[in-house]
């Protein structure tokens, strides 16, 4: 089975990295905003990207056309069902509430419209899901407390928590409180962590935040005991390689770490990350990998089984998906 329809899991996607231009000007156009951009065309050649914040400056400008529930649901929906035909069976999918919140949009309005498509996801794309809230981590640790406030009243559709956007210089650690009354209220755990930051953060996450898994993570090859300790303790990575190229944190997918992550006996995953910014979706990802590090069939496999694993999905939920 090749890789693009593999039956898989994908546990790192921001749903607001979902957002293709077409929407963007739909949205825009449905709310009376006016654009910074030309067309379509226009938006499209801006996705050329020096770093992590060149990205994030440009993603946080297009998601300020969603205002509305139905816009949260239209793109929720275009994400799915463009994810069903890449062979996604499971998709644990993140949010960014300050994102929204801080440009007047309620926590409510975010919710609903996301809510509205993932209640029907399993029947009508055959994709079961879970919503992880991420706190942005450039806007501090304050900001994530009150976050987690407004969180409160949505706790039944809300799975885990993670911590996301500008590394570099906001330690994990510093997140501390808000991640221990997210484990406190029976969330899961999930963090950034190692993609252009010090192998350094990854421990924190690790053993301040305590989280189940790390996103990104593939600073962690620098660090041979942090290796061992990822492998030992079986705690998945969830690598983006379409991201990291674009992002250049990786110069090529051919010179991807991948290889030496699993070589450590890593649990690493495949995923798309901001698949509408980054040249494509997760079965993109896999095909992408798969060529240019010329694995097999059995290793794109295992790929597909960590997948599974690395999710939150229960064993009978995990049967019934396969
Ligand atoms: C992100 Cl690639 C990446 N890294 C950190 N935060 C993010 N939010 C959306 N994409
Ligand atoms: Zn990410």
């Amino acid at each position: 089975m090749p890789g693009l329809l593999i039956p898989k899991a994908e546990l790192h996607v921001h749903i607001e990295g979902t957002l293709e231009p077409g929407l963007v000007f739909a949205c825009a156009h449905r709310n009376g905003i006016e654009l910074p951009f030309a067309d379509v065309e226009d938006l499209r050649r801006r996705y050329v990207f020096d770093d992590l914040q060149s990205f994030l400056d440009l993603y946080y400008l297009a998601m300020d056309v969603l205002r509305t529930p139905l816009d949260f649901t239209e793109m929720t929906d275009e994400y799915l069902a463009k994810a069903s035909t890449q062979g996604v069976k499971h998709a644990e999918i993140f949010f960014d509430p300050q994102a929204h919140l801080d440009r007047g949009v309620p926590m409510e309005v975010i919710v609903e419209g996301l809510t509205a498509s993932l209640r029907t996801s399993s029947e009508r794309f055959g994709i079961s899901t879970r919503l992880i809230a991420c706190f942005l981590r450039d806007k501090g640790p304050e900001a994530a407390l009150a976050t987690w406030e407004a969180l409160q009243p949505h706790l039944d559709v809300i799975d885990g928590v993670g911590l996301d956007s500008a590394e570099v210089g906001y330690p994990p650690a510093a997140f501390a409180p808000v991640f221990e009354r997210a484990r406190a209220a029976g969330l899961h755990l999930v963090a950034h962590a190692g993609e252009e930051g010090p192998p350094e953060y990854v421990w924190q996450a690790l053993d301040v935040l305590g989280v189940e898994r790390v996103d990104h993570g593939i600073r962690s090859v620098e660090d041979a005991e942090l290796l061992r300790r990822l492998s030992r303790e079986r705690t998945p990575l969830t690598v983006c390689p379409f991201s990291n190229v674009r992002l250049r944190c990786v110069p090529d997918l051919e010179q991807h770490p991948l290889p030496a992550l699993l070589d450590a006996g890593v649990v690493v995953t495949i995923n798309s990350d901001d698949p509408a910014y980054f040249g494509g979706y997760v079965g993109d990802n896999y095909v992408g990998i798969q060529r240019a590090l010329d694995l097999d069939a059995t290793a794109v496999r295992e790929l597909a089984a960590h997948s599974f694993q690395a999710s939150f999905v229960t064993d009978e939920e995990r049967r019934a998906l396969l």
